[in-house]
């Protein structure tokens, strides 16, 4: 691997003292958690992103959306980091000065041992209720959820999984809200909804004051997220990019890593530090 690095982005990512891991999908499909656009594995080439990931869809059909989102969850749940989420969890101990920056909603980052990742795009597993975000207390975990749906819905889950799986394209009615009877929606940001602000806020701070940005496993075609790396550019961060494809952020790269985030990432670390245990030896947190 250290072949397929071009000499520089090593020393690059060494030097730094601030670095933002900018990532998406891609770092989660070894883990075998599906992206969203790749041509044959990707969600969206089963199902039509206007059908499941907007508000409208939810509302026209919340048995639909919520099965899938129950779908996805399980199947997160059965995932495990991968190479590339605990070489990015050593980056964020070698630089104490990182930033984990994710547009995915599952929690690989946080088990790997990332602290903190900033989520762009919310949390699969912060359901809330959808007439007052402010509700969420009446579900304090969701576990709770998941146990009120599988209660409702025997049928539909396998015997000793942790959460409700109806499998995909499969129905669950959204659970009500403790506190006011309204559908509990999905803790997740649909095309048309805002970032939540705090977190867009942290995430171009953070940019904007790196010296190193890499941008892993995405496509780059979301906004505003895509605007993170330019933000970094803008700066005068040098943005390093890992993806196998082609992505419109390609020009805005210093060094573009053709090649997956579980090879390249640790290969990168290990480089940089040199040591096996930086390129992402099992943080105790990991599950
Ligand atoms: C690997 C790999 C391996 C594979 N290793 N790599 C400006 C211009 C045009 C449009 C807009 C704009 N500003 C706003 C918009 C509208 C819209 C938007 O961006 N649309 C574009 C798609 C056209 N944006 C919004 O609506 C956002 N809200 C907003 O802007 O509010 C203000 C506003 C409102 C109304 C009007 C105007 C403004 C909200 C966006 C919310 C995105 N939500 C989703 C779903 C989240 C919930 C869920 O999970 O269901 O977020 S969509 C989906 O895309 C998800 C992802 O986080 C996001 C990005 O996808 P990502 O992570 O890049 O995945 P992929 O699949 O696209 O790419 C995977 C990549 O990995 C590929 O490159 C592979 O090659 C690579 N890969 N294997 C490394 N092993």
């Amino acid at each position: 691997m250290e072949s397929l690095l071009p000499p520089g982005a090593a020393a690059l990512l060494r030097q730094a003292r601030r670095v933002v891991v900018f990532t998406g999908a891609g770092i989660s499909a070894e883990s075998g958690v599906p992206t969203f656009r790749d041509d044959l594995t990707g969600l969206w080439a089963r199902f039509d992103a206007e059908q499941l990931a907007t508000p409208e869809a939810f509302h026209a059909d919340p048995e639909l959306v919520w099965g899938w989102y129950e779908w996805r969850r399980a199947r997160v749940r059965r995932a495990r980091p991968n190479p590339g989420h605990l070489a990015t969890a050593a980056i964020e101990r070698l630089v104490p000065g990182s930033v984990v920056v994710t547009q995915n909603v599952d929690d690989l980052h946080e088990r790997a041992g990332s602290t903190a990742p900033i989520h762009l795009h919310g949390s699969l597993f912060a359901p809330r209720c959808v007439a007052e975000p402010a509700h969420p207390a009446a579900f304090p975990d969701a576990e709770a959820v998941s146990r009120d749906v599988r209660a409702a819905q025997p049928a539909a889950v396998a015997d000793g999984d942790e959460a409700a799986d109806p499998g995909e394209g499969g129905r669950i009615p959204p659970p009500r809200c403790g506190r006011c009877g309204a559908l509990v929606r999905p803790g997740v940001v649909w095309f048309g909804e805002t970032l939540p602000e705090a977190a867009l806020t942290a995430a171009a701070e953070a940019a904007a004051a790196c010296d190193v940005l890499l941008i892993v496993g995405t496509s780059g075609v979301v906004y505003p997220a895509a605007e993170i790396p330019r933000i970094a550019a803008r700066a005068g961060a040098t943005v390093i990019q890992v993806n196998p494809e082609p992505t419109p952020l390609d020009g805005l790269c210093a060094v573009n890593l053709r090649g997956s985030a579980a090879r390249v990432l640790p290969a990168l670390v290990e480089s940089a530090w040199g040591s096996a245990e930086a390129a992402g030896a099992p943080h105790p947190a990991v599950s």
